[in-house]
């Protein structure tokens, strides 16, 4: 049980899948946004704040005991839209962990970090960073900038590169990149109730029959996925087209974030 849990990006997807799954988990959740949230309910506080704002989110972090940090842009972006909520943002993040003595951080990392591998090869921790995307960099940053706030100031971080997390799989690349809404809730809760998590990575997916990704360096946290995409293969197979192996969206694990031309080309043109 953890006192004041602080989850940023409360009012996207991801956030209300933790608000749900993580109410009665923590003594309060302060639940975060620029966007707006629903109302607080019990055991729950809402503070609408700018995550590019020093001031605004040193104060937002106080009286924390653990920080699951979602907020941000999560797909492919002008770099400047980057800037400012994903890099700023990410460092305010630990920056006010260390400010306010806050021991851990989960950071909502991705598999953009690595989608130029291919998707032949089977990942580890030791797999060198490989972003797809501005947006993936944006997350090698945040790992980074992780692993220097525990090497310097203590201060503990999970990383997790998740795959893709929605009620259900959308496409025959998220047969192997899937993560369901349950085992992130599983994953969140034993990252905070692990004894040690020194700075860690790992991957967010599920038990899916084919995985790009192993976790067994991180076993000692003594999660494991209960969920796979199997059962939604049929329907995924029936509605998405064959894959074409040369395409560079099948070649990669990144799929289009890694065939896509550099974006702000695509948006001026
Ligand atoms: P989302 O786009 O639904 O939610 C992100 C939230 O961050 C939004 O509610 C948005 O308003 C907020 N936000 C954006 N800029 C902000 C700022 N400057 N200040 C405060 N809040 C700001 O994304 P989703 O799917 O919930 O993902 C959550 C996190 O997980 C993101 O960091 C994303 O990159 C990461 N992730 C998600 C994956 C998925 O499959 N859903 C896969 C890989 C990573
Ligand atoms: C991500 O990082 C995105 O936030 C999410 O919207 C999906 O695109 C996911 O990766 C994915 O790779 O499926």
């Amino acid at each position: 049980m953890i006192g004041r849990l602080l989850i940023t990006g409360a009012a996207g997807g991801l956030g209300r899948v933790l608000r749900v799954g993580l109410a009665g988990y923590a003594d309060t959740l302060r639940l975060s946004d620029i966007a707006d949230m629903e109302p607080a309910g019990q055991n729950e506080e809402v503070v609408v704040c700018d995550l590019a704002d020093r001031q605004a989110v040193l104060a937002l972090a106080e009286g924390c005991h653990g920080i699951v940090h979602l907020g941000g842009v999560s797909v492919e972006a002008a770099f400047d839209d980057l800037l400012g909520a994903n890099l700023l943002g990410t460092y305010n993040i630990y920056e006010a962990a260390r400010q306010a003595g806050i021991p851990r951080v989960l950071f909502a990392s991705s598999n953009h970090a690595i989608g130029f591998h291919a998707r032949t090869e089977k990942l580890d921790v030791t797999a060198p960073l490989r972003p797809d995307s501005l947006y993936g960099v944006s997350k090698c940053y945040g790992e980074a900038l992780s692993r220097y706030y525990f090497d310097k100031f203590g201060v503990e971080s999970a990383c997790v590169r998740i795959g893709s997390c929605f009620p259900e799989p959308r496409d025959r690349r998220q047969l192997s990149t899937w993560f369901s809404p349950r085992d992130f809730v599983s994953l969140v809760k034993a990252v905070f109730d692990a004894p040690v998590t020194g700075h860690l990575i790992v991957y967010g997916v599920s038990s899916n029959r084919q995985l790009w990704w192993s976790n067994d360096h991180a076993s000692f946290l003594g999660w494991t996925p209960q969920d796979s995409s199997e059962p939604f293969r049929a329907k995924v197979e029936a509605t998405s087209p064959p894959e074409n192996r040369r395409d560079p969206a099948v070649l990669y694990q990144g799929g289009t974030f890694a065939a896509s031309g550099h974006f702000e080309d695509e948006t001026e043109g």
